[in-house]
C-alpha cells in the first residue's frame, strides 16, 4: 500500500514499523494540502482524500504533532511550522507527541491514534530528524535521537493499532482525538 508523504523519516519508520508486522509499504513523496484544524485526525482525514485522488487504491496518511503542556499544547497540529522555537520552551517541559495514521481505500476510511507522553530536554541531545533530539519520553534514558524509539513511538502505537485493525478486521475505533 502507498504511503504518501513528504517526509522520508516518517515513511523510514512507518515502513520499517509494518514491515515487523508482515505488511508492505511504498513511498509516494508528495506534499499533501494540510486543512487548517486543531484536530490531527481531521487533518489526516482530509490527508487520506487527497491522498487517494493522488494515487488511488488503498493509502496510508499520517499526521503529527508535539504537544507542550506548559504552552497549552502548542505548537501541535502546526509542529512542521514551528520547528526552530521549540528549544525555547522553559518552566514545566512536559509534553507529549501525538500522531494519527488514517487508511483509505474504495470503500473504508478509518483514523488510528498514537500518544507518547515524555518531556522538552533542556538542550540538544543526539541527532536525529524534526523534534526527535529534544524529545525524551517517560521512563527512556534520552531522546528520541538516542534511543531506539519505533517500539515506544506515538507512530509505533498508532501503525500498531491501524495493522490490528487491518489484519483482524476489527471495527474501526472510534474516538474524538485532537
Ligand atoms: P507529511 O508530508 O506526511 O505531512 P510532514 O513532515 O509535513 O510530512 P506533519 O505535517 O505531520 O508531517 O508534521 C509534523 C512535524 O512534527 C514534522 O515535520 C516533524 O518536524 C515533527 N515530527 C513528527 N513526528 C516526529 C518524530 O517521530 N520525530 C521527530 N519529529 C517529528
Amino acid at each position: 500500500m502507498w504511503f504518501v508523504s513528504s517526509n522520508e523519516h516518517k515513511f523510514g519508520e512507518a515502513r520499517r514499523i509494518l514491515g515487523r508486522m508482515g505488511m508492505e509499504l511504498y513511498h509516494h513523496k508528495a506534499s499533501l494540502p494540510e486543512v487548517q484544524s486543531h484536530s490531527l485526525k481531521d487533518i489526516a482525514l482530509a490527508k487520506a482524500a487527497s491522498a487517494r485522488s493522488l494515487v488511488g487504491g488503498a493509502v496510508l496518511v499520517e499526521d503529527d504533532g508535539l504537544f507542550i503542556d506548559s504552552l497549552k499544547g502548542f505548537p501541535g497540529p502546526y509542529s512542521s511550522y514551528v520547528f526552530d522555537t521549540i528549544g525555547n520552551a522553559g518552566g514545566d517541559r512536559a509534553a507529549s507527541f501525538r500522531a494519527v495514521v488514517a487508511y483509505a481505500d474504495g470503500s473504508r476510511t478509518a483514523a488510528f491514534k498514537g500518544e507518547v507522553r515524555g518531556r522538552i530536554a533542556d538542550a540538544v541531545r543526539g541527532s536525529g530528524w524534526g523534534y526527535d533530539p529534544v524529545f525524551i519520553p517517560d521512563g527512556a534514558g534520552g531522546t528520541f535521537a538516542q534511543i531506539d524509539k519505533d517500539r515506544l513511538s506515538h507512530r509505533g502505537e498508532a501503525l500498531a493499532a491501524f495493522a490490528r485493525w487491518y489484519g483482524g478486521g476489527q471495527r474501526p475505533p472510534d474516538y474524538s482525538a485532537a
